[in-house]
């Protein structure tokens, strides 16, 4: 045993063959749990021919049905939970895309896992009971607050409950009380990273040395800005509502990939178009199943995001397998002219060009039936400054790198500071105005 490891973090390092022992007995428990409880999951075990006993194996996993969004909202807002509400201390809800949210529930047992699951997370960024951590995800409904809140409380950090938004107070907490972490979207941050310039500080002053940024999808060219222009390290955080929250999955100091707490979630990797398993190393969607949560166990999640089972051992030396990182969903998949399109590469192209603000948004509109996008970004407040033609120059080298990643060209309007909006939570990139009547967006002044 390692004595520089703590206690709650062992498991990060079980051996293989010992972490799917435990995988097996825990995925058969959980199937045990949904086949008594929940009806929807018996019905379609049922369906299959498919006993609880049926499964000896983890590859027998493969045999079982799916679960999708779709299923938690017929089954809204209960229906999957697999333990009486008298055992249920805790709700969450994620707004979900249409309608009804997405309710979660949790036994005091899961909010247990929880914690340990984020008090890991945590500790893989570098985090100790000497950090002060500003917590500026949304407290509420969402998972975020109140997930990093309790982990990082057992860990033992000092944890600030500043929730979203009010960034003057977001600045003067982080001056003045010593904030050595934070925790918030990577788009919130860059929105604080802008404040703390505009109002003439500089992060020399602070005593912030590192983030924990999650909830969105963030590229690597966004990450070298932000620790560029904040001096600080900055970690990707994964997590849903549905499997628990934040805490699935997280990046360690080698920052190649997210570390999986497999002992409580069992990853997949399918094609999103059939279904079928897919080899590690191959980019599809990520499945979960979870194998401990017990108010709402979740059986073949499939998240919709995208990603890939990185073959091999980290450096760290943690035996958990990793994820690559979300570079998006399969829904944000956007195709135009037969091309299909992610933001996280329109993200790269701008960032890839200087003078530019990781401050972007898609729209998409619809001409004679046919799709169209335009991107905005914003420029610096200097090349505002400069004369037309530079800023030309910069709209071509920007649809010219877009171009270089995509293969098609995009039209760029560049945008002054300030005038795209900004998110104290999750940023809205893709604007889509397909369903008016044949429209153009509203053109912001451009020169
Ligand atoms: O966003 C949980 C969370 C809170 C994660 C704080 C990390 C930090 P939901 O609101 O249910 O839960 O949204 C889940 O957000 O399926 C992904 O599409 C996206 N997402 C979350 N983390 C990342 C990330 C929380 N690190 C959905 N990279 C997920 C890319 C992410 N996408």
């Amino acid at each position: 045993m390692r004595p520089d490891i703590r206690p709650e973090c062992m498991t990060d390092y079980m051996e293989p063959a010992s972490l799917r022992a435990l995988q097996l007995s825990r995925l058969q428990d959980t199937i045990r749990r949904c086949y008594d409880h929940v009806a929807l999951f018996r019905r379609r075990m049922d369906e299959r021919g498919l006993a609880p006993a049926d499964i000896r194996s983890l590859d027998d996993l493969a045999r079982l049905p799916f679960t999708d969004k779709n299923d938690l909202r017929d089954t809204y807002p209960y229906g999957l939970f697999a333990e009486p509400m008298s055992h249920v201390v805790r709700i969450h809800a994620s707004s979900g895309t249409t309608g009804k949210p997405i309710v979660v529930g949790y036994t005091q047992e899961d909010l247990d896992v929880w914690s340990e699951v984020v008090l890991r997370a945590f500790c893989a960024a570098g985090l100790d009971e000497h950090d002060v951590l500003q917590n500026a995800y949304g407290y509420g409904l969402f998972t975020g607050g109140l997930g990093a809140h309790c982990g990082g409380e057992r860990l033992g950090l000092t944890v600030i409950p500043i929730s979203g938004g009010n960034t003057e107070r977001q600045l003067l907490v982080m001056k003045d009380f010593g904030v050595t972490a934070i925790c918030c979207t990577p788009s919130y941050f860059i929105h604080l990273i802008e404040r703390i310039k505009e109002t003439g500080h500089s992060f020399d002053q602070l005593k912030l040395r590192a983030g924990i940024f999650g909830a969105e999808p963030w590229t690597d060219a966004m990450r070298a800005y932000i620790q560029r222009e904040s001096g600080i390290k900055a970690f990707d955080i994964y997590g849903l509502s549905e499997i628990i929250g934040p805490g699935v999955a997280i990046e360690c100091d080698k920052h190649d990939g997210l570390h999986l707490f497999e002992d409580h979630f069992y990853p997949e990797i399918v094609d999103p178009a059939t279904g079928a398993l897919l080899p590690d190393g191959t980019e599809g969607e990520l499945v979960i199943t979870t194998l401990t949560k017990k108010a709402f166990p979740m059986v073949r999640y499939r998240t919709h995001d995208i990603t890939a089972l990185m073959p091999g051992r980290c450096a760290c030396g943690r035996t958990l397998r990793r994820i690559r990182r979300i570079g998006s969903r399969c829904d944000d998949m956007m195709i135009l002219r037969g091309v299909n399109i992610f933001p996280s590469q329109i993200e790269t192209a701008l960032l890839s060009v200087e003078k530019t603000l990781p401050h972007y948004q898609i729209h998409l509109t619809r001409k004679a039936g046919l799709d169209q996008m335009d991107v905005r970004v914003e420029v610096t407040k200097e090349m505002f400054g400069d004369r037309v033609s530079e800023l030309e120059t910069m709209r071509r080298r920007l649809a010219h790198a877009i171009e270089h990643i995509t293969g098609l060209r995009i039209p760029v309007i560049l945008a002054e500071p300030n005038t795209i909006a900004r998110s104290e939570g999750k940023a809205r990139r893709i604007i889509d105005h397909r369903d008016e009547p044949e429209t153009r967006p509203p053109q912001p002044t451009t020169p």
